[in-house]
């Protein structure tokens, strides 16, 4: 379990004033376990600097390291990162192409140190469309970071949420017809097992960054009860005092699992 003082270790590095932070009464006990973030902005960044989008998706991939050894310095268990949609093909050529070069560079800079924080890479999404060196930069990191037990880096890459639930429901289907379900054993808990996410719990907070007030087709299922945290911070701009406000206002809010908290339930 975290303590104050941990935390603190692990805020230290950032240059937090550690009064400030001391003062804040963090609730080192109620740390999310899983935490899945849209990293929006980033061509809006790019474009406020004159620069083209690709530097803004560079930009964005630097924070993307920051907030990973953060969230696992801190004892986050799942960080998902919407990295690419099913969507996203539809841009421009040179941009998807690019795009498609980032986990490479990502993994073959930050890998040795996604190591030492003891971080499992996995990935969500179909692969058959992403480009040969792509799959291999990140299968060889997958498989590189497999018995690590600390938090897991999950990239939602070529990733849709009705696709993945288009391809549960197929799946089952399939699976009825080769009588190993029936249509009585579809509960909610199986189906969820026909999901992308199935190794893990449902996330517990969500943030958008950018100003955006929509899911995008972004985990419609297993953000059900999740609490939602929406800044108009730009990705490239996120910090790790933006992180730590998110967990904090998450802290602040009362969970409501379908209407009452358990206190509430029997008044
Ligand atoms: C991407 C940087 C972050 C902002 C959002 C869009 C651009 C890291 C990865 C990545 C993916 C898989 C992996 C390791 C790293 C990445 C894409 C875009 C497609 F195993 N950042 N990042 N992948 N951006």
């Amino acid at each position: 379990m975290l303590n104050k003082m941990k935390l603190w270790k692990a805020f230290n590095k950032e240059g937090f004033n550690k009064n400030e932070f001391l003062n804040e009464q963090f609730n080192d006990s109620q740390i999310p376990h899983h935490v899945a973030i849209i990293m929006d902005g980033n061509g809006r960044w790019a474009k406020q600097r004159h620069l083209p989008r690709i530097a803004g998706h560079h930009e964005g991939m630097k924070v993307v390291r920051k907030i990973a050894t953060l969230a696992s310095r801190l004892g986050v268990k799942v960080l998902t990162l919407y990295a690419f949609s099913t969507e996203n093909w539809k841009r421009p050529k040179h941009e998807v192409e690019y795009l498609m070069k980032l986990p490479e560079e990502f993994l073959g800079s930050f890998l040795p140190e996604l190591q030492a924080h003891n971080i499992r890479v996995e990935m969500m999404g179909h692969k058959e469309q992403i480009p040969s060196y792509t799959q291999r930069a990140i299968s060889k990191a997958m498989e590189e970071t497999k018995d690590n037990d600390g938090l897991v880096l999950n990239f939602a890459l070529n990733y849709g949420s009705r696709d993945e639930i288009m391809w549960a429901v197929r799946n089952i289907v399939k699976d009825a017809k080769n009588g190993i379900i029936n249509e009585d054993d579809v509960t909610e808990n199986v189906f969820s097992q026909y999901l992308m996410t199935k190794d893990y719990k449902d996330p517990d907070l969500m943030i958008r960054t950018s100003g955006e007030l929509r899911l995008s087709n972004f985990m419609l299922w297993q953000l059900a009860y999740t609490e939602f945290i929406f800044t108009d911070v730009l990705w490239p701009d996120f910090s790790e005092e933006d992180f730590l406000n998110a967990l904090k206002e998450y802290q602040n809010r009362s969970r409501r699992f379908g209407g009452l908290k358990s206190e509430e339930q029997n008044e």
